[in-house]
């Protein structure tokens, strides 16, 4: 039995309290690894940066996403401790929408881990999860970490590769071999980040139901309404823009004081 903590809504932080619990309930599981949750300390601290909502710029990178999934021939969503954990039926909405397969990808890598996933995946409704066990039969050299065992019928033969939030290199090396890779991260400076073809920089909470949204209402597009949202697309221009919001917000904020509005009224009714 594992015990968890009551949250009350009313809770002017219960959103973020909640999803913490889900982290440490699914780690209890041994779906999250142990260091999943400080990377997920690390997302709270960038989502606290960039206001805790999904901006323009965010949004733009989740339309050409979508659009990208669909024009796609084998896209493959890439699924870890903290995806599964946060997002596991929006995984499982966002590969049926998009004709997407499932591939189970860990850096801390374990069969045990691999097998909780898919069992929290499977009963939402996933046809087949790859990646698991022998089945990650084949290698990406250029991958420093357990990452680089993939399956010959997912992430080795994909076009598109969707990985919501991870670590290090093996987006450049994704790249490196010519695929297109989406990122959902909040640190709009991690390697991942940077390497990304597309990156949307939103938690993954806020960034998946609206992919699945968004996918749902392109699906009946033309193919050449969505490479024109493709072509449109500069991820660098992304990723400037994330980086100067965080920018203005600390300016701002570091000239006021404090952030928090009801905080800023007392000391204005203080002042006068
Ligand atoms: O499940 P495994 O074994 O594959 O391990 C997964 C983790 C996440 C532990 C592993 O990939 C890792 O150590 O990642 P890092 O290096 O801590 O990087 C995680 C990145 O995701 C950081 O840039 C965080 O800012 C970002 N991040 C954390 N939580 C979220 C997030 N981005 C979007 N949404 C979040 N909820």
């Amino acid at each position: 039995m594992i015990e968890e903590t009551e949250i009350s809504p009313q809770h002017p932080r219960a959103e973020s309290l909640i999803n913490r619990e889900k982290l440490i309930k699914h780690q209890k599981l041994g779906i999250v690894a142990l260091a999943g949750l400080i990377a997920h300390g690390r997302g709270e601290a960038f989502d606290y940066l960039l206001g805790e909502k999904t901006t323009e710029n965010a949004f733009k990178a989740i339309k050409t996403a979508a659009a990208t999934m669909l024009l796609a021939k084998h896209p493959v969503i890439s699924v870890n401790g903290n995806a599964a954990a946060l997002a596991a039926e929006d995984i499982v909405n966002l590969a049926k929408v998009t004709g997407s397969k499932i591939e189970v990808n860990l850096f801390y890598r374990s069969l045990e881990r691999e097998l909780a996933i898919k069992r929290l995946l499977e009963p939402l409704g996933a046809k087949e999860i790859l990646g698991v066990g022998e089945a990650a039969s084949a290698q990406i050299r250029e991958v420093c970490s357990e990452r680089r065992r993939v399956n010959p019928r997912g992430i080795l033969v994909a076009d598109v590769v969707l990985v919501p939030l991870e670590d290090g290199d093996r987006t450049e090396a994704l790249r490196k071999m010519g695929k297109t890779v989406i990122a959902i991260d909040l640190n709009p400076l991690s390697r991942t980040a940077q390497w990304a073809s597309i990156t949307i920089v939103d938690n993954v909470v806020r960034a998946l139901p609206l992919l699945v949204k968004e996918a749902s209402i392109l699906k009946n597009e033309r193919p050449e309404k969505l490479r024109k949202i493709v072509s449109d697309f500069d991820n660098r221009e992304v990723l400037a823009k994330a980086i100067k919001l965080i920018n203005q917000r600390l300016s701002e904020f570091s000239r006021k004081g404090v952030y928090i509005s009801e905080v800023i009224e007392i000391y204005q009714n203080l002042e006068g």
